[in-house]
């Protein structure tokens, strides 16, 4: 080694020096050539250090550069987009991530992201987007479209209809307004509603529109237990509506007094022989009630009396009628349709909504001896509609 020989070479010169009995000159000059031999192997040694240390520096810088262990480094997490599916689960360096968007919908962003060697994935974040079916401007003649999930709805000026404002609606028919006229075919029995490109009808409270779209039809409370009627009280079904009756039997008056035999019949006690008063009081009393549409043609027969006497017993020879009492007695005739019947007509059209009593009599003669007095209470019910 450099160190053996500089160990060597000193031992000889000094051998040498003490041999040959050096001078002062001689020694001197032998030690400078000693020390620049030194100094000589010093630099060669920083040198070799220097190298050494230079190498060892390449080598950290390339090791540190060098590419990190794959499976150590792991990206974030993703997940997958609303309206969306992520299809992948591993988050390492190289893996790939999938996504899709459910139908109707549309992918922004990346469909594929990549983990990256820095921990970061590549690409965007996806987002699902409802497609737009307004994109397309379905709507025609200038038609707004509105857009909803999988569907669009066209709002049409005005003159134009259909889904995509294709048709040029019939602008200024109404056919209500048409039918009005004198002549015309009835479109509704009611009420008739004009509605963009057609009309319907409808009809008032108390009745329901019947399937062929322009007839109403009064509904039946009493039939359907629809009606509030306390105990005691009949329902009695109206056009539009109904009514609660009762009938009452007249209060005894003198030596006549009546019984109820059923709801809508009474019957007079026999009298005394001897009571003419009690004899001319009616011997039955019956209560009818009729539901009418208003404005009927006239004359028209509304009730019809008759003597029902009982069999095997001589009837009258002859009969009479009249109308005793009520209210718009104007309104009715009484007059016999045959020679066993009475009619009561009624002459002048009733409008409704109203209520009317008339009260008709029919007095049984036999041998144009007065035998007995039937009285007939009759209210009628005049609906507010022709129907
Ligand atoms: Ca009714």
């Amino acid at each position: 080694s450099s160190l053996g020989l500089v160990r060597h070479l000193w031992l000889l010169t000094l051998v040498t020096a003490l041999q040959n009995c050096l001078n002062k000159q001689q020694l001197l000059a032998a030690i400078r050539q000693m020390q620049q031999f030194l100094k000589g192997q010093e630099t060669r040694f920083a040198e070799g250090v220097r190298v050494m240390k230079n190498r060892l520096i390449t080598l950290q810088n390339s090791v540190t550069k060098a590419a990190p262990d794959p499976q150590s480094v792991s990206c974030p997490a993703l997940d997958a987009p609303m309206d969306g599916r992520r299809f992948g689960t591993k988050y390492f360096v190289d893996h790939e991530i999938h996504f899709t968007c459910e139908p109707g919908f549309q992918l922004t962003g990346s469909s594929t992201r990549v983990c990256q060697a820095n921990g970061s994935w590549t690409g965007e974040a996806p987002r699902c987007k409802v497609i737009s079916k307004c994109l397309s401007n379905p709507c025609q003649n200038g038609g707004t479209c509105v857009d909803g999930v999988n569907q669009y709805k066209c709002t049409c000026p005005q003159g134009w209809t259909g889904e995509n404002c294709q048709y040029q609606s019939q602008t200024d028919v109404n056919e209500c307004e048409v039918y009005k006229l004198e002549g015309a075919p009835r479109l509704c029995m009611h009420a008739c509603v004009n509605v963009p490109g057609s009309y319907r009808c409808s009809c008032p409270s108390g009745y329901k529109l019947l399937g062929d779209g322009k007839s109403c039809e009064d509904i039946d409370e009493c039939g359907l237990s629809q009606h509030n009627c306390s105990r005691g009280m009949t329902c009695i079904n109206t056009g539009g509506g109904f009514q609660c009756v009762s009938a009452e039997c007249p209060r005894p008056s003198g030596n006549a007094s009546y019984v109820k035999t059923s709801p809508f019949q009474c019957e007079r006690n026999p009298c005394p022989m001897d009571s003419r008063l009690c004899h001319h009081a009616p011997k039955s009393i019956s209560f009818h009630y009729l539901p009418l549409p208003s404005n009927l043609i006239t004359p028209t027969p509304l009730f019809r009396m008759a003597t029902a006497s009982a069999p095997g017993r001589p009837g009258p020879d002859s009969l009479r009628f009249g109308i005793i009492g009520g209210n718009n007695r104007g309104h009715f005739v009484m007059q016999r349709s045959d020679r066993q019947t009475g009619e009561l007509i009624l002459v002048q059209s009733l409008k409704g909504p109203q209520t009317i009593e008339v009260e008709v009599d029919m007095s049984e003669y036999l041998d144009r001896t007065f035998q007995a007095k039937h009285v007939s209470k009759i209210t009628v019910f005049v609906s507010p509609y022709e129907f």
